[in-house]
């Protein structure tokens, strides 16, 4: 079994890139559904850094295409330096969103960091949506649906530029896996930029296992895999906990199967859990299952092989 680092929980609690209220709630319930101790009985060595600090939610229209910039920013500045800190000192950052819109800054520190050593990087984003809105494009103007084109470097430069002056990612280093819901001039522009998605028609035509073959080769031992996980994702018939729900997602064990897959690679090396809204959930059950899937991330097996 592989050992891991250190693992550094960051809780972010905020929706400021959101188009519901209550992500802002994420970090706690999945604290309450028992993610700590959950992998602490994995082995690992688990450390929850508490809580980030940020600006409130003014609840604002979008001005310039974009709801909240100014506030977005500094969640993302606070979460780069947070993940920066956790990667340099050799842990396994685990990011409790909050919103997508999160991911910016925890990608932008994570690839800042792959780039200073000559590592390479590969990030998988698992989610029900693409993210790849831009101001000119988006039809909400919440920043949580841009996540993907900002680190590729179309977007606001607040937010383009915030681990330096180059793009955090380049378009071949992402694989997206669940996608069912993109926007009109959203699907344009991942073609044009050639994005790597493994959709959900495709992954019912030729099933998980293939499709995550696909999304997962050519990883080495010097390769970084980032996990973005945005728990819709899932199917909202077992995990409604989320503000933007889309059917037709995974269904448990297709997503234990995700999540089995990318354990055995053996290369996870940080993480982000986004999206997860406890205003929208019954029961924490949505954080109960959330805790259940990372855990077979960080290697549990359901069945037989452990
Ligand atoms: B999430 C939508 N494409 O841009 C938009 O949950 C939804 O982080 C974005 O994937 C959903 O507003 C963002 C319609
Ligand atoms: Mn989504
Ligand atoms: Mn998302
Ligand atoms: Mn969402």
């Amino acid at each position: 079994m592989r050992t891991f680092p250190p693992v550094s929980l960051i809780g972010a609690p905020t929706d400021i890139g959101a188009g519901h209220r209550g992500a802002s709630m994420g970090p706690e319930a999945l604290r309450v559904a028992g993610l700590a101790p959950a992998l602490t009985a994995r082995g690992l060595d688990v450390t929850d850094r508490g809580n980030l600090a940020g600006p409130l939610n003014p609840w604002l229209p979008p001005v310039g295409g974009y709801r909240h910039l100014e506030q977005v920013v500094a969640w993302n500045r606070a979460v780069m330096e947070a993940v920066t800190a956790e990667l340099d000192g050799g842990r396994l950052p685990i990011l409790l969103g909050g919103d997508h819109c999160l991911a910016i800054g925890s990608i932008a520190a994570v690839a800042r960091h792959c780039r200073a050593r000559g590592k390479k990087l590969r990030v998988l984003w698992l989610d029900a949506h693409a993210d790849f809105n831009t101001s000119a494009i988006t039809p909400s103007g919440n920043v949580h649906g841009m996540p993907v084109a900002c680190l590729c470097g179309l977007g606001p430069q607040a937010l383009t530029e915030l681990g330096g002056a180059a793009p955090a990612l380049k378009p071949e280093e992402v694989r997206q896996i669940g996608i069912r819901s993109v926007d009109a001039g959203e699907k344009k522009l991942v073609r044009d930029v050639g994005l790597d998605i493994y959709d959900m028609r495709y992954i019912d035509e030729v099933g998980v296992k293939r499709a995550m073959e696909e999304a997962l080769e050519g990883l080495d031992a010097d390769t970084h895999l980032h996990v973005s996980f945005d728990v819709d994702f899932l199917d909202p018939g077992i995990a409604p906990g989320v503000g933007t729900t889309v059917p037709g997602g995974p269904d448990y064990r297709e997503a234990q199967l995700v999540m089995e897959m990318i354990a055995d690679t053996g290369r996870l090396a940080s993480l982000d859990i986004v999206e997860l809204n406890p205003a929208f959930d019954e029961h924490n059950k949505t954080a109960i299952l959330a805790v259940d899937l990372v855990e077979s991330l960080f290697g549990k097996s359901t069945l037989m092989r452990d």
